[in-house]
C-alpha cells in the first residue's frame, strides 16, 4: 500500500506497528488484520460488487476513519477486490472501472525539482512539476516530461551542482537553491533548453505542501528566512503566477486554513487550477465543505487517503459533476503496482501525478500509461488539450 512522508493530518489511519522493527513502521499487525477480522467479513462476497465489499470492511472497522484496523489493510483488501473482479472478467483494470464507459489518459505531471519533505526540507515549495500542455499523446507528454527533467539535470549540473545526479524521494532533483524563485527559473529555463515552449508546450504546476509550513498561524519559508501570513503567503503566489508559466498550484495554504483557501480561490481560481490534497484528503465530507465554500476548484485524489476504492470513486465523481476537476496522485512511498494507472485511466480523471521520471516506482506507472494507450481504446485528453 502506499504511504505518504508528508500526510495530511484528516487523512484515513495507515495502521503501523510502533517499536523498533523497522523503526516503528512494520506493519504486521496490518497483516494480521487483513487475515483475521477483515478476511472474516468479505470471504464470500461477490468481489464485482465493490461497494458491498467496502462496506463490510467500514463495518468491521466500525470508526469513521478505519483507525481501528487500519485503513491500509482495508485498502490492500479493497483494491484486491477490484483486481479480483477484473480478472474474473479478463479485461484491464481501467476497462473493468470505467464499464461501458470511455478510457481517458490523463495528463501527466512530472516532478523535476523536489523540496519540502521529499528533499530534507532544501526548498520549502515540494513538488516543482513539468505539465506538458500542448502534448497531443501521452506518449508525447512522456517524451516531453523526460527531456526535460534530463535538462533541468545538465542545467543544475553547469550552475555547480555537481550531485545533480542524485535523485529525492520521487525522483526529482534535490537542490539547495537559494529561492523557491530560483527553481521556478531552473524550470522555466529547463523547459526552454529541451527545445520546447514554456506555457505553451509545457507549463509548470506546484505543490506547496503549505501545511507542512504552518505554525500558529504562520507561514516559514525557510529557505529564503522568511516568516509570511497567509494573505502574504497569496500575494507571493499571485507574484509567481505573473512571472512564471504556472498553471496548477496544489495546496497553497494549510490544511485548516479555509479562510486563506477562499480568498486565494476568489484571486487566482480562474486563471490557475487549486489543487486541494492536505485540504480535502479524498473524504467526500472535506470536498463538500470545499464546493460549498468555493475553496479550491481540483481535487487531488489519493485511493490510500480514504482506504476504500468506492469511497475514493465517490470523491472524484462528486469532484466532476461539481465542475471540479481531479488529478489521481501516488504518494511519496509508493510501490511498483500499477494500479493508480489504471484507475486513473479508468476514472477518467483529468491529470496524473506519480513523481518523476526516475526510479523504478515511478516509471512503473508511467509504462503502464504507455500500455494502456497501446492496447485500449483511449483518448488522451485533459483541460488544457480542450482549452487549446
Ligand atoms: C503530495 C504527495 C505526492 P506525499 O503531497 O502530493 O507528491 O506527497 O505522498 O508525501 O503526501
Ligand atoms: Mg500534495
Amino acid at each position: 500500500m502506499p504511504s505518504g512522508a508528508s500526510a495530511g493530518s484528516h487523512e484515513a489511519h495507515e495502521l503501523r506497528d510502533g517499536g523498533e522493527r523497522y523503526e516503528g513502521r512494520g506493519v504486521l499487525r496490518a497483516v494480521d488484520n487483513v487475515m483475521g477480522p477483515f478476511a472474516e467479513a468479505v470471504i464470500g462476497l461477490d468481489a464485482t460488487r465493490q461497494r458491498d465489499v467496502d462496506a463490510a470492511l467500514a463495518a468491521t472497522d466500525g470508526s469513521p476513519n478505519l483507525s481501528r484496523l487500519g485503513a491500509n489493510a482495508a485498502l490492500s483488501i479493497s483494491l484486491a477486490s477490484a483486481l479480483a473482479a477484473a480478472s474474473a472478467a479478463g479485461v484491464s483494470l481501467a476497462r473493468h472501472l470505467a464499464g461501458p464507459g470511455d478510457l481517458l489518459l490523463p495528463m501527466p505531471m512530472f516532478n523535476i525539482i523536489s523540496g519540502g519533505a521529499h528533499a530534507n526540507q532544501l526548498l520549502d515549495v515540494q513538488d516543482f512539476l513539468a505539465l506538458p500542455q500542448g502534448a497531443r499523446s501521452f506518449a508525447e507528454a512522456l517524451e516531453w516530461g523526460v527531456a526535460v527533467r534530463e535538462a533541468a539535470t545538465r542545467r543544475a549540473q553547469k550552475a555547480g551542482h555537481t550531485f545533480a545526479t542524485l535523485v529525492a524521494d520521487e525522483g526529482g532533483l534535490g537542490l539547495p537553491l537559494a529561492s523557491n524563485r530560483a527553481a521556478l527559473e531552473l524550470l522555466t529555463l529547463a523547459i526552454q533548453d529541451a527545445g520546447l515552449r514554456p506555457g505553451a508546450d509545457v507549463g509548470i504546476a506546484i505543490d506547496v505542501a503549505a501545511s507542512e509550513l504552518y505554525r500558529d498561524g504562520q507561514y516559514s519559508l525557510r529557505s529564503e528566512g522568511r516568516v509570511l501570513s497567509s494573505s502574504d503567503l497569496i500575494t507571493e503566489l499571485i507574484g509567481w503566477v505573473d512571472e512564471f508559466p504556472i498553471l496548477s498550484i496544489e495546496d497553497p495554504l494549510d490544511e485548516d486554513d479555509w479562510d486563506g483557501w477562499e480568498q486565494i480561490t476568489a484571486a487566482l481560481g480562474e486563471k490557475v487550477e487549486l489543487v486541494g490534497d492536505d485540504l480535502f484528503v479524498t473524504q467526500l465530507n472535506r470536498l463538500n465543505e470545499g464546493i460549498a465554500r468555493h475553496a479550491a476548484n481540483s481535487v487531488l485524489v489519493k485511493v490510500n487517503q480514504n482506504g476504500l476504492v468506492s469511497r475514493a470513486q465517490e470523491v472524484l465523481e462528486t469532484a466532476h459533476a461539481e465542475g471540479y476537476r481531479t488529478v489521481v496522485s501516488a504518494r511519496s512511498g509508493d510501490t511498483e503496482d500499477v494500479w493508480l494507472a489504471d484507475i486513473a485511466v479508468g476514472w477518467r480523471a483529468a491529470q496524473i501525478k506519480v513523481g518523476s521520471t526516475q526510479r523504478s516506482e515511478r516509471n512503473a506507472k508511467w509504462n503502464r500509461l504507455l500500455e494502456l494507450e497501446a492496447t485500449e481504446a483511449t483518448t488522451f485528453g485533459g483541460p488544457w488539450n480542450e482549452r487549446r
